[in-house]
């Protein structure tokens, strides 16, 4: 199997979690594509052009993170992210918040990418206000996490992920779409997601990293 992907080093990423938590990790070949660049071959895995893509051993691909992490996760036979109860729905939410904070980051991000004057401010301000509620949700929920760390699931990988990448890539602190976001940090309004992740980050399968180096271009 092959993971086709853009590791940065200090990305917490969704499906290298999901593969370790299912320790398999070892099993999977890994190539770097970056979508955005002239000369990419995403399309040839992915119709959609973008990361992360991945190869089943059958050969046939899969893209959508999550998708390739409920297909990782069909390996993890002692402690599956994806629960086969009632509680799926509530971790399900939880999923697509964090990756939804993920998606908006991106598009405030690509947005950014053009000239300030030729921005569509009201199109970032409306991204980056489900990035603050989206947090907002997620602060509600951290409460709860907190209460039972030893429980572990995708919508605790999602989050982990993007708040990860909101230090990663800060286009709310770059961009300042609004005055208060001159030192944007989204720990700082919210307490409980701010003690969930500190102690999260002490989690083997979230400290994994795979750099640039370790690949294969
Ligand atoms: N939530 C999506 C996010 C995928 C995504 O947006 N990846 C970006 C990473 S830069 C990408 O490939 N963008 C290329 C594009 O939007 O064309 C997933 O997990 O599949």
């Amino acid at each position: 199997m092959k993971l086709i992907f853009t590791p940065n080093h200090e990305y917490i990423h969704k499906v290298l979690v999901v593969a370790h938590e299912a320790k398999i990790i070892d099993k999977i070949k890994f190539e770097i594509q970056v979508p955005f660049d002239e000369d990419t071959k995403i399309w040839n895995y992915n119709p959609l052009g973008k990361v992360p893509a991945f190869i089943k051993p059958d050969g046939k691909p899969l893209f959508g993170g999550l998708v390739i992490c409920e297909y990782l996760d069909t390996f993890n036979k002692a402690s599956p992210l994806f629960p086969n109860d009632e509680s799926i729905w509530d971790i399900k939410r939880q999923m697509i918040t964090g990756d939804g904070i993920f998606d908006a980051t991106t598009l405030i991000r690509v947005e950014s990418w053009r000239e300030k004057s030729d921005w569509n401010k009201d199109y970032m301000i409306r991204e980056r206000s489900k990035i603050m509620r989206a947090l907002k949700m997620l602060e509600t929920d951290a409460k709860e996490w907190l209460k039972e760390m030893n429980k572990f699931h995708i919508g605790h990988v999602t989050t982990a992920g993007a708040l990860s990448y909101l230090y990663l890539r800060n286009p709310i602190q770059d961009c300042k779409l609004v005055t208060e976001d001159e030192n944007f940090d989204w720990a700082n309004n919210h307490p409980n997601l701010k003690s969930w992740y500190n102690e999260i980050l002490e989690r083997p399968s979230i400290k994994f990293r795979i750099s640039k180096e370790d690949v294969k271009n």
